[in-house]
């Protein structure tokens, strides 16, 4: 277990680069903004104020904290010393940025040895700031986080999302089908750490996908964790890129059952 002071002073500092770099995207959103590359498929765009973001953010953490590891999605990679790694996605959401969707975030995540311990995920252009200590509970802007209290899979509104190739793409459609007649509903917002927020806060019951990277769920998994939520894959996985499932605790084993009955739920 971490120490607290520790962790606190690490959500501390997260919460300062996180403000910092959503002032800077909140101004570079107000003008122009174009895909500048992309990666996985013509739709998995990078812009160059998801880079600048980065760089931003592994700029302030690195003068603040020297001999910490950095694990960025855009790139940046260093093992460090301190036994302290942050796992940063500068822009998650990205394709709602470029649309000017509000549904975006600066997500921040510091592990100490492994275990993440602090995490925040700023919303600017949603007026919302998540936060979550290991073993010290979630926030809303400062306001304690509790998952709802469903009882009932057939009652939940539940989240996902889709990776960025026709193929994987199609084999979550299939698994959809399965999902959607046995659900309330289902949202696709399109940035898994507000996904996994939105658990946290009660205003989605559950939330699953196929694909996500650490700097996707690192620190909105800490959130929908400290706020009550189950997280984890299916036959009693952690929750990882094979398939990443947050609910509340009544319905997580329903939930599981129901994407474990498609092969393709957590495979190719
Ligand atoms: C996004 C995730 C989302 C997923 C998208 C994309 P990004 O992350 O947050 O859940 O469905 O395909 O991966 O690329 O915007 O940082």
């Amino acid at each position: 277990m971490a120490d607290r002071p520790v962790a606190e002073e690490l959500l501390a500092l997260a919460l300062d680069v996180a403000a910092e770099a959503g002032d800077l995207l909140v101004r570079g959103r107000a003008g122009d903004v174009a895909a500048e590359s992309t990666k996985s498929s013509p739709t998995d765009v990078v812009t160059a104020l998801d880079r600048a973001s980065e760089e931003l953010v592994a700029r302030r953490l690195r003068e603040a904290r020297p001999d910490d590891g950095i694990l960025g999605e855009e790139g940046a990679d260093a093992a460090g010393t301190s036994g302290v790694r942050w796992i940063v996605d500068p822009i998650d959401g990205t394709v709602n940025f470029l649309y000017n969707l509000p549904n975006w975030a600066v997500s921040i995540a510091a592990e100490i040895d492994g275990e993440v311990v602090a995490g925040v995920v700023h919303a600017p252009a949603l007026g919302r700031t998540y936060t979550a200590l290991r073993a010290g509970g979630a926030a809303l802007d400062g306001r304690p986080l509790r998952v709802s209290a469903v009882d009932s899979l057939t009652m939940a509104l539940v989240a996902t999302g889709f990776g960025y190739t026709v193929e994987r793409r199609t084999a979550q459609v299939a698994v959809l089908t399965r999902v959607v007649p046995r659900v309330r509903d289902i949202r696709r917002m399109g940035a898994a750490s507000l996904d996994l927020c939105a658990v946290a806060a009660g205003t989605l019951d559950a939330y699953y996908e196929r694909g996500l990277k650490p700097w996707d769920h690192a620190a909105g998994g800490l959130v929908a964790t400290e706020a009550g939520a189950v997280v984890g894959g299916l036959d009693g996985a952690p929750g990882g890129e094979d398939l990443y499932v947050a609910a509340s605790p009544a319905i997580f084993g329903p939930l599981v059952d129901l994407l474990a009955q498609d092969p393709r739920a957590d495979r190719d």
